[in-house]
């Protein structure tokens, strides 16, 4: 065997190749960064007590030195995130397609570290503003780091990076004041985008319930470009990437991603770090669209126009692995905010295609790395660190973390034996996929890219009522806040494009006349997978993890609560009681009952479901308590499950939930829309709680009659 084919050792796990560098603190002692010790550091080393503080004091120097250069540039878009450690495994050899070494083998799993974000905000924004959310993959793959740097939407604003910068500025908060953050209602945008048909998609998905998440758990993730897998033969194939959360995809509504925002600014982020502490892994299955080369001119649009999707009905998404996260950083800085992902990262079988956004963004990562994160060696901080042994000629550098011995630090050397040497190329090398390219020197957009209109209003025609009705508020609210009367008539002139009932029921709301002329003539397509009201595709009937708030006061039924708590566990969801006060409550039948949080300090937006328990004293205490009702008013105006056993539903009546059948007397369970209702008898049976369960599983219910209601 010559050197070049010498086999690749395995390299060790990723959480084994970090531990040397964790430095934990334990029953060590302070000392300087050259491991000086120190005995005081409240006291800056003063000439008499009342005196100046000495030059000589170098531990106060080196403490502020380091403390004054603690922050590093943020991130100038996706600048907040939330990261974890996990794994992948593919459920059988893609060989076929890739020869990507982490896509072969179904017993053998790869290490992956994934980080989340929104994108327009700065770092201390809230999270559940209506955006884009970033969802970047690092697999540590034996032949190396791949980087899947995906959105939560299968498509991009723009479809060629130079416009990038324009979009950012256009989203960013405007120049003069800085206002406003992490929003996209505002003049520019509008501006921008209204300019700009090729946005329309986008900004369709943006204004669609797509754009509020209900968690990072239960969002999908797109690698948006038509990429390229390469098997051993050097054969391609197209392909585009998918994520598809186990938990199914679920959003908030806009009133209530508004009122997080003050409430829990952290919504997100917390809500993805409780799981993984509390053993709730969040799982994702990889899926592929292929695309055979030959059928590359196959489709309607261009597959490099990253505008575009392919729709799952023309080319199904095939399941081809699973990612569980398991595990949350020890130290936000050092991993969520030190990864460094880059487009070009990738591995032998994946490769690029002619896509002018993905090729712009193989120029700006690896550009914007090296200024954030300080110069050209990044990639040897712990988090970016490969498992696959890293060799190369490149020398020196800010933070040069390694010792390279030895006289040769160039290719070709016969002083350092040749080394390191080049890699076969049928011995694991990367080598690019071959393509004939011709073509004039030319700034121009292929006309196969001038479609703007045809993939939104596919958007637009696969929703369901409740999702239009939503999209049509979001513009109104976005638009509502744009000054400039000039820029709402534009955006709406432009949405008559798509839809015209869309355009004149947006125009409605905001003041201005609907698109004149002949309305543009909707080719009536649909894709259904794109609605989130899709059972098939987009749904988990699943109540695990979600969190259920049981309101209770002294003389509450304990019965029931204890019915109630172990019901949901046995689900999987978190159920907290919530009473007036912290502490203990008496029940019913004279027994105590722990409260897990104040109903002050929570709000509704917080859970997923309301349930009442009976109890005379109870559910009386509560009625006469505008924050309980509140408590159950708009949980119902968000279409969340609300539930009552026994007493408990007059609480529901004295807030009035419009046309909703409560259980009267005779009635064993009631489930109205998502109220579900029945004596406390059906609780002990465990008939109210498959009902309940489902009410709470199918995540919202919108065919209610909820905007009379004030909350
Ligand atoms: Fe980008 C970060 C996703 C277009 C330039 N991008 C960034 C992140 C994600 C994406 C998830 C955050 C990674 C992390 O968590 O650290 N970006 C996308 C997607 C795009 C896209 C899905 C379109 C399909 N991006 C795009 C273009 C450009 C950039 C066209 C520039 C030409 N993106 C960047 C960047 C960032 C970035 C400036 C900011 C911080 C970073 O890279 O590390 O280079």
């Amino acid at each position: 065997m010559s050197a070049h084919e010498a086999p690749v050792p395995d390299p060790p796990d990723k959480q084994e190749q970090l531990d040397p560098v964790r430095d934990h603190a334990e029953g060590t002692h302070l000392t300087t960064n050259t491991g000086t010790r120190i005995d005081d550091t409240d006291n800056s080393l003063r000439a008499g007590e009342r005196g100046p503080t000495l030059m000589e004091d170098f531990h106060f120097r080196e403490k502020i030195t380091h403390f004054d250069h603690e922050r590093i540039p943020e991130r100038v878009v996706h600048a907040r995130g939330a990261g974890a450690y996990g794994h992948f495994r593919p459920y059988a050899s893609l060989a076929e397609f890739t020869k990507a070494d982490f896509l072969q083998d179904p017993e053998r799993s790869t290490p992956v570290f994934v980080r989340f974000s929104t994108v327009a905000g700065s770092r201390g924004s809230a999270d559940t503003v209506r955006d884009v959310r970033g969802f970047a993959t690092k697999f540590y793959t034996r032949e190396g780091n791949y980087d899947l740097v995906g959105n939560n939407f299968p498509v991009f604003f723009v479809q060629d990076a130079i416009k990038f910068p324009d979009f950012v500025h256009a989203v960013k908060p405007e120049p003069p004041n800085e206002i406003p953050q992490a929003q996209s209602a505002h003049d520019t945008f509008w501006d921008f985008v209204s300019l700009q048909p090729e946005s329309l998609h986008t900004v369709m998905w943006l204004m669609s319930d797509r754009a509020l998440p209900r968690s990072y758990r239960m969002m999908q993730g797109f690698g948006v470009h038509t990429f390229r897998l390469v098997n051993e033969h050097g054969q391609g194939t197209f392909v585009k990437f998918h994520w598809k959360p186990l938990l199914g995809t679920h959003s908030l509504v806009w009133d209530e991603c508004q009122k997080v925002a003050g409430r829990d600014p952290d919504y997100n982020r917390r809500d993805l770090w409780d799981a993984i502490d509390q053993g709730d892994f969040p799982e994702y299955e990889l899926g592929v669209q292929l695309v055979p080369q030959e059928d590359e001119f196959r489709f309607d649009f261009d597959l490099l126009d990253a505008t575009k999707i392919i729709p799952e009905e023309i080319v199904p998404v095939r399941p081809v692995g699973r990612m569980v996260l398991d595990r949350n950083p020890d130290n936000y800085f050092a991993e969520t905010e030190q990864v460094a992902f880059h487009t070009a990262h990738v591995v032998p079988g994946i490769d690029f295609t002619n896509d002018p956004l993905l090729q712009g963004r193989n120029f700006s990562y690896l550009d914007t790395q090296l200024i954030r994160l300080g110069g050209p060696n990044f990639q040897q901080l712990p988090v970016n660190r490969p498992v696959a042994e890293t060799r190369n000629n490149q020398r020196d550098g800010y933070g040069q973390h390694r010792i390279h011995p030895g006289q040769s630090s160039y290719a070709p050397n016969s002083l350092g034996g040749g080394c390191p040497m080049l890699a076969d190329p049928d011995a694991g090398a990367y080598v690019h996929h071959q393509e004939r390219v011709d073509g004039a020197r030319i700034r121009r957009r292929s006309d196969s890219f001038a479609d703007h209109y045809g993939q939104a209003t596919l958007f637009w025609n696969s929703m369901s009522g409740w999702e239009r009705e939503h999209i049509v508020a979001a513009y109104r609210f976005e638009l509502g806040k744009v000054v400039d009367r000039t820029v709402r008539r534009r955006t709406v002139e432009q949405l008559g494009h798509i839809d015209i009932g869309l355009a004149a029921a947006v125009a409605e709301g905001i003041g201005v006349p609907a698109p004149e002329g002949p309305p543009a003539e909707n080719h009536g397509r649909r894709s259904a997978a794109l609605s989130l009201a899709n059972r098939a595709t987009n749904r988990a009937d699943s109540a695990a993890t979600r969190r259920v708030a049981v309101l209770a006061a002294d003389g509450v039924s304990g019965g029931h609560v204890t019915a109630l708590r172990r019901a949901l566990a046995e689900a999987g969801a978190i159920v907290e009681v919530l009473g007036p006060h912290d502490g203990e409550l008496g029940t019913a039948d004279g027994g105590r009952l722990g409260v897990d949080r104040a109903m002050n300090t929570m709000t509704s937006v917080l859970y997923d479901a309301v349930c009442v328990p009976g109890g005379a004293a109870s559910v009386a205490a509560l009625a006469g308590d505008g924050l309980a009702r509140h408590y159950v008013a708009e949980a119902f105006k968000h279409g969340k499950c609300v539930a009552a056993l026994d007493d408990g539903a007059d609480l529901l009546r004295r807030v009035g939930l419009p046309g909703v059948r409560l259980a009267g007397p005779g009635d064993e369970v009631v489930h109205d829309r998502g109220v579900v209702t029945g004596a406390g008898t059906a609780v002990a049976a465990g008939d109210f709680v498959t009902p309940l369960i489902e009410a709470i599983a199918a995540h919202r219910h919108f065919d209610r009659d909820a905007d009379q209601i004030a909350a």
